[in-house]
């Protein structure tokens, strides 16, 4: 049996970082045990934070050291999201303060947008040239044609600043490029979303099912953990992937899949669990909608069917589908997260949520529990004018049941021969790479060189400040208070982020940001608070707390109102959808126009001599940000192209020779790759890790290391439902020497 001990570990308190794969991951650094660290911090100050090296937002502490430098970042013990431990990434954020590339001072672009040619400025420069040109757009195209695109922290500032302003064009990445047709789909069926923490119960688990989710790798640290808990008390976890993951290392069943043909296995195990009666009869007949009409429609994708089409063998399914029926309903068919892959995501994971269902998993211990947010008073600002307009304008008729704006809608109406509803004319740009983050790279410049203002609010220069007319550098998140974090989770929590030092260099908070932007567009009435932690100290008063108190525990847990966690045996719940009931056939999407079962459609196959690009997380690494993250690159510098060895053959290619990347399109990656030749991956796919490949020379760690995924995803599947950015359609050949250029060694 797989133990805790071989699993990918999480760091312990303040511990070095260790990552241990199944080999394919080394220790990187020597663990200095738990109680070693104790002894060392004795006497030393701390200071609470929640993490932002991902959007997991786990709770911490800031150590200084005894000259009061930024030491350490370590787990906060009495937080649900981390339970005292951080991951690699979390323990390497104090790279962050101290890269000596950051953005130090404003800058206005002084020649044309993308030469990257800038000159510095005051703050009360750069923002008065940005409150100039926002109230020209507003008097001359209406306030509603400025885009918010905006993730992490600072989002809820240039929010309430754009609301304020008249948009509510407002998109975040993590909705059409991440978790959107999840969402989506889930309140389809259920009336609620899967959340974030997801609220799956991993730790008392009986059977995780694995789809692409590559948890271990995959590094959301609550989720890691629950799933060596699960593993140590003996749950079943199926892994269904391309690629040998981290996660089917320590599984009881790998499924190497023919990428993009999820759906058919999906259907098959449908097919299964109601054919042979597998299926939670009393739970469904008490709370689901649509059985029979599911039953009709999935009564021929029988298993024999599925295997013509995703290469897993019948008696696999069916053995994979009677372990998840002997799990019920302690299992979790997992909803994933980043499920923006062939363009049907959103209909693929309606299976997922319709299989959860039949399983009786939802609301039940070791399936999905029932979360619990706690909820801050809010300060009463002026209420926001209604724009006259909005994205759903800009391509009526579209993308009708996306429930939050669409970030490559904002970019396409950004172009002028789309014949947008609502012609975008400027951006602000918090938080997100959008060079790096929305796939067709060329269409997003394209935008680009139309706007007549593109503001960038950033800590690092990446490939998105060089194409602004304006740079605002925020100060990281050890620099400064941000929102309570009151993400939901078993018990509702607080939060505290406070600034562990003062901003280095000429940075500053993104409150301070958005409200002095506010002042100079006469709108800081929705700003009534000078200073953030004022607020704070207000939103904490009347939560029972206060400053003082958070900022000495850093974390405050609550008891839930009601012992409610799961569903009592008898309970009559009342689901948040039209019927009342889980919708196993959606009266929603029928309504909406369209198919209220989810089907299996084929998708293009890779040329001859091409390889099906496939992408995902490593361990050490988040995104774009962490790429010149001094820590982290010590860890992980570059990223490989996985490649089967028949394939390598076949080309003559050896590991870690360096090739380029050529796809569908002709486009060729900027650098070239090293090669990992490995069994662990399917031959007609090739998998690289997200976010390397940088172009950007002011990050002189990351410059030129690896390829860059997005550079090579011209090819978009959009789902027709949300908007949702397919992005695994592309296929990419190898270039094993690119004419005038040097092969690095
Ligand atoms: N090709 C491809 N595209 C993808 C994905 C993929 O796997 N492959 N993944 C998708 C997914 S799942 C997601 S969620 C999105 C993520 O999309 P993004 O969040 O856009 O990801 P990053 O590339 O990390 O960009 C974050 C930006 O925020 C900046 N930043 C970091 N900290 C701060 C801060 O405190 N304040 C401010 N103002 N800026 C800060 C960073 O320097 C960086 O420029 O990408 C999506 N796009
Ligand atoms: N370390 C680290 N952890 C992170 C992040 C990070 O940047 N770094 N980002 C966080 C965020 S915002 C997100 S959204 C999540 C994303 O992480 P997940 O939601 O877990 O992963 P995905 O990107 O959906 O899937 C990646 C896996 O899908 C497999 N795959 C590719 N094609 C197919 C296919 O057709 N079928 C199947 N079944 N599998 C396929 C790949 O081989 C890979 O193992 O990670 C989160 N955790
Ligand atoms: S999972 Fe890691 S990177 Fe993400 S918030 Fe937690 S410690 Fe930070
Ligand atoms: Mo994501």
């Amino acid at each position: 049996m797989t133990s805790r001990r071989d699993f990918i570990k999480i760091s312990a308190i303040g511990a070095g970082v260790l990552v241990v794969g199944t080999g394919a991951y080394k220790v990187v650094k020597a663990l200095s045990s738990p109680e070693q660290v104790k002894k060392l911090v004795v006497g030393l100050k701390r200071t609470p934070t929640y993490c932002e090296v991902c959007f997991w937002k786990c709770a911490g502490w800031v150590y200084k050291t005894s000259e009061g430098k930024i030491w350490k970042i370590v787990g906060n013990e009495n937080d649900q999201h981390c339970n005292g431990r951080f991951c690699p990434r979390g323990t390497g954020g104090v790279g962050m303060y101290y890269d000596e590339d950051r953005l130090k001072t404003p800058l206005i672009r002084v020649e044309e947008r993308g030469k990257q040619v800038f000159r510095e400025a005051s703050w009360d420069e750069a923002l008065e040239v940005i409150a100039v040109k926002m109230k020209n757009i507003a008097s001359k195209s209406g306030p509603e044609s400025m885009a918010l695109f905006s993730h992490g922290s600072g989002s809820s500032y240039f929010t309430t600043l754009m609301k304020s302003y008249g948009s509510a064009n407002i998109a975040e990445p993590s909705y059409a490029q991440c978790r959107g047709p999840r969402d989506e789909a889930f309140m389809a069926t259920f009336g609620e979303e899967a959340y974030s923490p997801e609220i799956t119960d991993i730790r008392d688990t009986r059977c995780l099912v694995l789809i692409g989710s590559h948890i271990g790798e995959n590094m959301h640290n609550g989720q890691v953990q629950e799933m060596s808990d699960a593993i140590d008390k003996g749950a079943t976890i199926i892994t269904v992937d391309p690629r040998f993951s981290t996660a089917a290392g320590k599984s009881k069943f790998w499924l190497p899949i023919k990428p993009a043909t999820d759906m058919a296995l999906l259907l098959a195990w449908i097919h299964e669990i109601i054919f042979k009666d597998y299926y939670d009869k009393k739970y469904v007949e008490k709370y689901c909608s649509g059985f029979e009409q599911l039953k009709a429609h999935v009564k021929d994708f029988t298993p024999e069917w599925a295997y013509g089409i995703t290469t897993i063998k019948p008696d696999l399914i069916m053995k994979t589908a009677k372990e998840m029926a002997d799990a019920s309903p302690a299992v979790i068919v997992h909803p994933g997260r980043h499920v923006t892959w062939y363009g049907d995501d959103t209909q693929r994971i309606r299976a997922v949520a319709i299989l959860n269902a039949l399983l009786g998993s939802w609301g039940r211990r070791g399936g999905f529990y029932r979360p619990a947010k706690f909820e801050l008073s809010s300060y009463g600002s002026p209420s926001f004018k209604t724009p006259s307009k909005t994205w759903e304008d800009a391509f009526p008729g579209k993308y009708t049941i996306a429930s939050s704006p669409v970030s490559n809608v904002l970019i396409d109406a950004s172009i002028p021969e789309n014949n947008p509803g609502l012609l975008i004319r400027g951006w602000i740009v918090n938080g997100t790479n959008l060079i790096t983050t929305i796939p067709d790279q060329a269409n997003t410049l394209k935008a680009i060189q139309n706007l007549e203002l593109l503001v960038a609010v950033d800590t690092m220069p990446m490939e998105i400040t060089g194409w602004a007319d304006v740079v605002l550098p925020e100060c990281t998140y050890l620099e400064r208070y941000d929102g309570l974090r009151v993400s939901p989770h078993r018990k509702p929590a607080i939060a505290l982020r406070m600034p562990a030092a003062e901003p280095l260099n000429n940075t500053k908070p993104g409150y301070w940001i958005a409200r002095e932007l506010s002042k100079k567009l006469a709108l800081e009435n929705y700003f009534p608070f000078e200073k953030q932690e004022e607020l704070l100290d207000w939103q904490l008063k009347k939560a029972g707390s206060s400053l003082e108190e958070m900022q000495r525990i850093g974390v405050k847990t609550f008891e839930r109102d009601a012992d409610d966690l799961y569903f009592s045996e008898n309970e009559q719940v009342e689901f948040p959808t039209d019927s009342g009931k889980i919708e196993l056939y959606s009266s929603y999407f029928e309504g909406a126009g369209y198919d209220p079962l989810p089907k299996y459609v084929a998708h293009e196959e890779p040329a001859e001599g091409f390889y099906r690009l496939i992408y995902g997380r490593a361990p050490m690494h988040t995104f774009s940000r962490t790429s010149n993250n001094p820590n982290l690159t010590d860890l992980m510098d570059e990223n490989t192209v996985w490649i089967n060895p028949v394939v390598a053959k076949e080309w003559g290619i050896k590991s870690d020779q360096y090739i380029w990347l050529r796809n569908q399109d002709n486009v060729i990656s900027d650098f070239p790759v090293k090669v990992r030749v490995t069994e662990r991956i399917r031959w007609d796919s090739v998998y690289i890790v997200h976010g390397f490949g940088h172009a950007q020379k002011q990050m002189k760690r990351c410059f030129g290391k690896g390829v860059s995924d997005t550079q090579l995803i011209t090819n978009v599947l959009v789902d027709p439902l949300m908007g949702g950015t397919g992005m695994r359609s592309n296929f990419v050949t190898f270039v094993i020497e690119k004419t005038g250029e040097e092969v690095a060694s």
